[in-house]
């Protein structure tokens, strides 16, 4: 029919096949193909059914994201024009079958749905992710999905975006069978047999068993409406994909696909969908480095080995396991190492009782990870991540000692937050085969990897990092050697304007309530005390001799921390908790330390607005990106937006720290800067690319177009 739609004979059932790789998206001329495929066998007397299959790995994954863009710039027809198309599958006089397998998401199950059955290999996934792009399933899957499986599936599924397996699919009703096998002749069968029945096709928009119960309908919209309010703080496309479903209970198929597609366009033209889309894209954008081979031989990894089992070293030690690669867990003491396993063990056991790990999964798991009290065995290592305490001299002593116990040709990978890479390889014969691998805490949990290149680390080294990060389930993110590289070096100028904030009059509560209102997952001092003011106080007085004189420092956190008030695993930090409990409690004490160090200072307290706590905290991670970004130690603004919604809490939502600024405006943020520099001094100068960009009414977005391979 076409190259990406083709339709052959298996007897008298056509057999339509889709062939857009890599994931078969309906990009244009997906749908179109499959039209004329359908009105051909409709019109072939010698074809009695049909089957809709993907070739290669999956069926349909979706609507083509990058069609969105389009829309929204205004380049394309708003319509989609895919409606009149299932109509047309959906009311063809021959049974359509659709066969599943890998995955049929978004516009792939919309199509499917308007099929009349649909069976699918057990291994195969359904969903309507589209929320997860910010907007809702705009070809009638909030219209046809509660039909078949109820309100109460389909809100879940079109507010929360996540896969459904083929066997939970079935139990729903979304699909009719599973074949096991080959898929395409299970199919084939199932369409003559009902071709066979002389029944006509069964059409889902004519279906209304599952939604005619107007109070159970009102219960499960009720509960999924609880649900988006508190699972999806902010987001728009949840609530309005549950308007849409609520649409299939009252209005008749036809009306609630125009509500549909009004719906559908609120969310499409939001910020927040272009924020997400750009997420999507961002997520993938990053794992390509430029002026690193896409062909670069890779180091094998097989067995890996940890040194350091506290709470980084025990979580890098799962992520190794989870992964299915052995690991060798090395600690100084039995009892450091018992305790690190004991956490190791406790964390399995919480997912295993939360049910999302088997017993026997968890006893997978730990047989590959290796106790050891020595460095005897590390030979057989093909990398090894140090996770000691983030002090220079110990860490170079390790490494040092690494150096002699390791191969030649082993990875040795540091887990520091800060320090200097170059200087740690330094204490080695071989620093190529050095490099950062800053994870995130907690290390089994969190997705993201800022791996740090070294002057020296080869491509080798780096290249393998990214596919690592990506085989630990971990979005890998290359950055360049500096004090906090990328994410903790923006994230200092964040606290510290956070601080010096509450020095200068809000309080504590209105500086994390106004960042939380924002939307991100905690508020910068609430952060603090999760991570332990500790770290940053060690790190303060390790860099101390670097301070330039003159420069306002934040004071209030060395003396919480002087007072022992090292965060919640103190029981107080900027806040006091009633340990176990981590709510975060307000404490006059606090209060009352900030107003003496404020009048000591000579800081004139006064009122400060939210709008001022916002732009003073963000507007100082955008100046202090575009500084990273203009000297290379990020390699694009995506990688800098990627690193801190994955690692920093920052809303998806609102696409990361650079691509907010584009949305603000870039002009309005370099002329806050502008005058917060008059206010505050020179911690404000404007970063030159910033100031570029926004006076030649440029992006960052264009920025990293510039940097495209
Ligand atoms: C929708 O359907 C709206 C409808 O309701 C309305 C219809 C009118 N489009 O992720 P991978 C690219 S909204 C364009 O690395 P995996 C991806 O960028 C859509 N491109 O593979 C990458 O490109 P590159 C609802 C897409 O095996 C390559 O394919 N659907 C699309 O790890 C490989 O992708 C979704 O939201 C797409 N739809 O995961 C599903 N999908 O190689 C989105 C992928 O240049 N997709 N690409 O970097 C996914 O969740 C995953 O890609 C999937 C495969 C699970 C399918």
């Amino acid at each position: 029919m076409s190259d990406l739609v083709s339709l052959t004979k298996d007897g008298d059932i056509a057999v339509i096949t889709i062939n857009n790789p890599p994931v078969n998206a309906m990009s244009p001329g997906v749908p179109e193909g499959i039209l004329a495929s359908v009105q051909a066998a409709e019109k072939d007397s010698a074809i009695k059914g049909m089957v809709l299959i993907g070739g290669g790995r999956t069926f349909i994954a979706g609507a083509d994201i990058k069609e969105f863009g389009k829309i929204t710039a205004g380049q394309k027809d708003r319509k989609l024009g895919i409606h009149p198309i299932l109509a047309v599958i959906e009311n063809c006089a021959k049974p359509i079958v659709c066969a599943i397998h890998g995955t049929a998401f978004g516009g792939g199950l919309e199509t499917a749905m308007a099929c009349h059955y649909r069976v699918a290999v057990p291994s195969a996934l359904v969903g309507q992710p589209e929320c997860k792009l910010g907007i809702i399933p705009g070809a009638a899957g909030t219209q046809r999905l509660p039909r078949l499986a109820g309100v109460a599936v389909a809100a879940e599924m079109c507010a929360f975006g996540d896969p459904v397996p083929a066997p939970k699919a079935l139990e729903a009703g979304i699909i009719d069978k599973l074949i096991e096998g080959d898929l395409l002749a299970g199919a084939v069968a199932f369409a003559r047999e009902k071709a066979a029945s002389g029944k006509p096709p069964r059409k889902t928009c004519d279906q209304t068993d599952k939604i005619s119960n107007a109070q159970e309908n009102e219960t499960a919209l009720a509960a999924a409406r609880a649900n988006v309010k508190k699972r999806s703080r902010n987001l728009l496309a949840p609530r309005k994909a549950v308007d849409a479903v609520e649409a299939a209970t009252k209005l008749p198929f036809e009306q609630g696909i125009a509500k549909e597609a009004e719906l559908f366009n609120d969310c499409l033209f939001s910020d927040q969908s272009k924020a997400l889309i750009h997420v999507f894209f961002g997520e993938r954008a990053v794992a390509k480095v430029p002026g690193i081979a896409k062909d670069q031989a890779l180091i094998p990894i097989k067995r890996a080995a940890v040194v350091g089992g506290g709470t980084m070293g025990g979580g890098i030690t799962m992520n190794y396991a989870n992964a299915g690669i052995p690991v060798l867990f090395k600690e100084i003491s039995q009892e450091a190492l018992d305790r690190g396993l004991g956490i190791i063990k406790k964390n399995y056991a919480a997912t295993v009782a939360k049910g999302r790990l088997t017993q026997k999964q968890m006893d997978e798991r730990l047989a590959l990870i290796e106790p050891v009290l020595s460095f005897d065995r590390f030979k057989e290592a093909d990398i090894v991540t140090e996770a000691v305490f983030e002090e220079m001299a110990l860490k170079k002593k390790v490494f040092a000692e690494l150096d002699k116990v390791t191969r030649p040709d082993a990875i040795l990978a540091s887990n520091t937050s800060t320090l200097n890479v170059n200087e740690i390889a330094s204490a080695t014969s071989r620093p190529a085969q050095v490099i950062g691998h800053h994870y995130f805490s907690p290390a089994n949990v969190m997705r993201v990897i800022e791996v740090v290149r070294g002057d020296k680390s080869s491509d080798a080294v780096i290249a393998t990092s990214m596919a690592l990060s990506k085989k630990l389930s971990k979005v890998g993110i290359l950055v360049g050697n500096c004090r906090g590289f990328v994410g903790n070096r923006m994230f200092h100028c964040y606290q510290r304007e956070a601080q010096f904030l509450a020095e200068e009059g809000a309080t504590i509560e209105q500086i994390d309530g106004a960042l939380y209102e924002f939307g991100m997952a905690m508020g910068p001092l609430a952060v603090g005390d999760l991570a332990g003011l500790d770290v940053g106080w060690r790190i303060r007085k390790e860099y101390k001799h670097l301070e330039p004189a003159g420069i306002r420092q934040p004071e209030v956190a060395d003396q919480l921390c002087e007072q022992g008030r090292y965060g919640q695993k103190t029981g107080a930090g900027w806040y006091k908790y009633d340990l176990p409990n981590r709510t975060p409690i307000a404490d006059p004490a606090v209060q009352k330390i900030i107003e003496e160090t404020a009048a000591k200072a000579g800081i004139k307290r006064r009122t400060i607005s939210s709008e001022e706590i916002l732009e003073r905290t963000l507007y100082a991670l955008v100046n202090e990106g575009a500084t990273i970004l203009a000297e290379g130690i990020a390699l694009r603004a995506v990688d800098i937006d990627m690193l801190y919604i994955l690692g920093y809490g920052f809303p998806a939502f609102r696409g990361g720290p650079m691509w907010y600024a584009d949305t603000v405006g870039l002009k309005k943020v370099y002329d806050k800067v502008c005058e917060f520099e008059k206010q505050h001094g020179s911690l404000w100068e404007p970063s030159p690319l910033l100031k570029e960009l926004a006076t030649s009414g440029k992006t960052f977005a264009d920025f990293d177009k510039t940097k495209e391979s």
